[in-house]
């Protein structure tokens, strides 16, 4: 046919020939099948784009299931047993909320997600979700925790008091309120507690499995899962990591997303359908989509329905529509929905009011569940989401069933317990039902049986986190650091420091292949570029080009086995591959040590969230804050410059958190810590800043050892006999205090005791640990580590290149006057110097500081200070760098 065809704009196609066009296909799928009219379908696609008839086709599908129910096979469960069990999990789940606010007022809990998301729980955890030594790594949904510890009561695996003390986790059999593996060590893998969170995760879980297989470290059948919520798809870091998800071909991947089209404080889209908006936005990122809208009962009136005019009716409904149609009852829904259409309304003649009432959504059908989960594991080349229509609050009756408040809703009244009983069929008398009893039946009982059979069969109970210990011999520091053993005069930042010790510890041959280096399109400004050829960059493709730079030793190579992880401008894909990596000891018995290098400020700051889940999931690794500091990076500006990371970081309980000045203090803060995390297998992980200053640095004395880790050490003794000032400093702004003892004593005469102060935050952590251990045991008093660090009286000016509050973490634990100096303010591009001088963080600002404690002190006169003050030209005019 010719290209050049025109459109004939006003030649109507007549119905004769239409309907020619219609039984062709219908001919085809008779002679051909499915697979055959799809062929010829595509081919005709493509035509109608080369001629311009179709531009950008519709991409969604239309508003029924994805599996007919011709294809949907045969239900492999029984059915009846599963349905008893789930109206069970359901009542239970239901009566620890209520419980629990009624022992207790305010302590929450939420019975509507769970009540709308159990059979997809269900069909998982009897058909699907593996257990035991190769157990799937599954998210899921918080606010259904009630219903799965439900499930382990059932198992046998939770008491009736873990039940009643749920949400009050102080008690020693308390049950933690979302999934929290802090708080549940043996229990809880992942936390989904903050919404969105768990989709990324998930992703780049799904995603190191295939690292590892294609580095040849390990080969596991283990699948992904993700149970989540509609109203949580509108998080940005839901959608993150979908493009990857699919471009990196990930089928050991499955999302749930729970669409009962509520969130919290109402419809998700009231206005839309949510399902068919994430249909469109998981198609257009590639993923296979399942959608599961109607149960069985819907089958028969769908076939009946050859003119798909209920299908017309549906896509014109509105999810805010649904959802006052959920919650009322079959008499309303057929005046305001089926009888919209005289024609819809015979489709459903021959049906009662009570039977309209029971036409279930398709997520609370496990026939249909089932067909989609069964057809997501056997999907090859990429991930599949499955969109299950559910109704919030599903059973909750009049009293919560699709209500506008039932997010919040935490009790039901008596009648609706006995309409949820009696709807549900469950074996409770009124006075049992009244008390809020939980419902376990016998041991020997037919659900109990299956139940724990399903279990056996998948391997084992979940969720379950169990990993044997496995203790890692490190690299030792004379090899990885053996740059730094001895005296040298060569300049060089930390980081330079840092991708050195890097290169030795990857280059170990046991420890090596262990090491997960990680960027978000930064290795070039951390002078890594280095690593592209020598560990090559993962990709799953390989390298299907010759890069520009083909010929350079630093070329830019991707490979399959490649072991650095280059995540583009993505710091939460990134955090996520390093918690994978940071948790592959705890998921895959195979621990990892995965150095995250990324622009400080876009860390903490940035996904300080992200860094949060991590922290409860118990990571080990390195997080490394490069570039570091407000004054360091020079002429980056307010948006680059990084003053608070350091305090943000103090606040995570297992995380240590340094700010070190010399590359030998970094060296041993990488040999104590991968010891610490891979030998002696502690649940803590590393934080270090690093900067791109470059000045010499003292080799490395093993003695200070024990202060680098603490958080500081004498550097340098420069006291006298009659006046004296302790300087601390971090990070770089340490030499701008060697630079100020110098000064104090030519100029004063006035000695000094320089302490190089790794971390104030670690100071800290000991400090307000032994004032608690004084204040309860008051007869047994200690001192903290700071206090025998610096045991004289002299003052003490502490400064750091972060705000004042970083090295102001340790003034109330010492005796000391204190004076802090830091960073506060807004960042802006100039010169280091100026910034300094600007910042008042330069060795002049701390040489007029200590004079000025001194003379606090009643050490020196007050014409000293004012001296000091006008010789450097300091001016109290000038503009105070956090108050402008
Ligand atoms: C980042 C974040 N913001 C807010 C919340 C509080 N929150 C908990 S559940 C919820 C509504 C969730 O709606 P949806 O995802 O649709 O789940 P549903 O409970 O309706 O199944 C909200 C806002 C949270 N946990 N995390």
């Amino acid at each position: 046919m010719s290209k050049e065809l025109k459109a004939n704009q006003n030649q109507k196609l007549d119905s004769q020939e239409l309907n020619d066009w219609l039984d062709s296909l219908d001919a085809v799928v008779e002679n051909h099948g499915r697979d055959g009219a799809k062929i010829i379908l595509e081919k005709l696609e493509q035509r109608a784009k080369d001629l311009r008839v179709l531009y950008s086709p519709i991409p969604y599908s239309p508003y029924r299931n994805t599996i007919s129910q011709y294809d949907q096979g045969i239900y492999p469960g029984d059915l009846a047993i599963e349905e008893k069990i789930t109206a069970i999990l359901r009542w239970n789940a239901l009566t620890m909320v209520m419980k629990a606010n009624k022992n207790y007022g305010g302590l929450g809990g939420h019975i509507a997600s769970y009540a709308s998301f159990a059979e997809v729980f269900e069909t998982g955890f009897n058909h699907f979700f593996k257990g035991g030594e190769e157990a799937d790594l599954i998210f899921y949904q918080s606010q259904c925790t009630t219903g799965i510890y439900a499930r382990s009561f059932l198992e046998g695996r939770l008491s009736k008091n873990h039940l009643e003390n749920y949400r009050q986790e102080l008690n020693e059999q308390g049950l933690s309120s979302y999934c929290h593996p802090y708080l549940m060590k043996d229990y809880w893998t992942f936390t989904t507690a903050s919404m969105g969170i768990g989709l990324v995760n998930a992703i780049y879980q799904a995603r190191f499995m295939k690292y590892l297989e294609n580095r040849n470290l390990l080969k596991t059948n283990k699948r992904v899962w993700g149970l989540f919520g509609d109203g949580e798809m509108d998080e940005p870091e839901s959608l993150a990591g979908l493009s990857i998800a699919s471009r990196e071909k990930l089928d050991n991947l499955t999302f749930i997303i729970n669409c009962n089209l509520q969130r919290l404080d109402g419809p998700v889209r009231g206005n839309g359908q949510i399902i068919q908006e994430l249909e469109t936005i998981f198609k257009a990122n590639g993923w296979n989509v399942i959608k599961v809208l109607w149960g069985s009962e819907w089958d028969k009136i769908f076939q009946q329905d050859k003119d798909h005019l209920l299908l017309k009716r549906f896509a014109k409904t509105v999810d805010g529509k649904y959802q006052t149609l959920g919650a009322r009852d079959g008499e309303y829904n057929l005046k305001n929905f089926f009888a919209e259409d005289p024609e819809v309304l015979k489709l459903v003649s021959s049906l009662s009011k009570d039977e309209i009432d029971k036409l279930k959504r398709g997520g609370h059908d496990f026939k249909k569940l089932y067909a989609a989960f069964n057809s997501a594991v056997k999907t090859k080349g990429k991930p599949t989401v499955i969109l299950a229509k559910t109704k919030k609050g599903y059973g909750m009756g009049k009293a919560g069933e699709s209500k506008m408040t039932n997010h919040q809703q935490k009790e039901l009244n008596l009648e609706a317990l006995k309409e949820f009983r009696d709807r549900f069929q469950l074996d409770i008398p009124d006075n049992k039902l009244e008390k809020l009893e939980f419902y376990r039946p016998d041991e020997n009982s037919e659900e109990i049986k299956y139940l724990k059979k399903r279990r056996e069969l998948l391997g084992g109970p979940l969720p379950k986190r169990t990993f044997k210990k496995v203790e890692l011999i490190t690299p030792k520091i004379e090899k990885h650091s053996n740059f730094l053993f001895n005296e040298s005069d060569r300049e060089f930042s930390t980081t330079t420091g840092l991708v050195r010790s890097l290169g030795n510890i990857m280059r170990d041959k046991e420890f090596g292949k262990r090491v997960v280096p990680i960027v978000a399109d930064e290795a070039r400004t951390f002078g890594m570029a280095n690593l592209f050829s020598q560990i090559g960059i993962y990709s799953p493709d390989g390298q299907l080009y010759e890069p520009e730079d083909a010929t350079s030793i630093l070329k830019y190579q991707e490979s399959k086995s490649g072991q650095l992880l280059e995540e583009g401008i993505n710091e939460a894909g990134a955090i996520s591959s390093w918690l994978a990596a940071a948790t592959s000891y705890s998921n895959h018995n195979f621990p990892m040590m995965p150095f995250y290098i990324f622009y400080s400020m876009f860390g903490f700051q940035r996904i300080g969230d992200l860094i949060w889940a991590a922290a409860d999931q118990m990571p080990r690794g390195f997080l490394i804050g490069a570039t570091a500091g407000r004054t360091t990076l020079a002429g980056e500006g307010l948006q680059h410059q990084d003053g608070q990371s350091q305090i943000i970081a103090s606040t995570f309980p297992n995380l240590k958190s340094y700010d070190p000045c010399f590359a030998n203090e970094l060296a041993v803060i990488f040999d104590e810590g991968m010891r610490r995390m891979m030998t002696e297998c502690k649940d803590e992980f590393y934080y270090v800043t690093v900067n791109n200053e470059k000045y010499t640095h003292p080799k490395i004395d093993l003695s200070n050892k024990e202060g680098i880790i603490k958080g500081g050490y004498l550097f340098k003794d420069l006291s006298n006999k009659e006046l004296n000032i302790n300087l601390l400093g971090s990070g770089p702004i340490f030499r701008e205090c060697i630079e100020a003892a110098n000064i104090l004593k030519e100029d004063y005469g006035i000695g000094s005791r320089l302490y190089s102060i790794t971390s104030y935050s670690e100071l800290e952590k000991d400090a307000k640990s032994i004032q608690r251990q004084n204040t309860l045991s008051p007869s047994n008093k200690k001192q903290n580590y700071l206090q025998q660090l610096i045991s004289n009286n002299d003052p003490i000016v502490a400064t750091s290149d972060y705000v004042r509050a970083y090295s102001q973490l340790i003034s109330s634990y010492t005796d000391n006057k204190f004076l802090a100096l830091g960073t506060d303010g807004f960042g802006r591009s100039d010169t280091r110097k100026n910034l300094r001088d600007f910042f008042e963080v330069d060795s002049k600002h701390i040489v007029v500081s200590s004079l000025y404690t001194l003379y606090e002190d009643g050490k020196i006169s007050l014409d000293k200070v004012e001296k000091a003050i006008k010789k450097y030209n300091l001016n109290n005019n000038k503009i105070n760098p956090w108050d402008l």
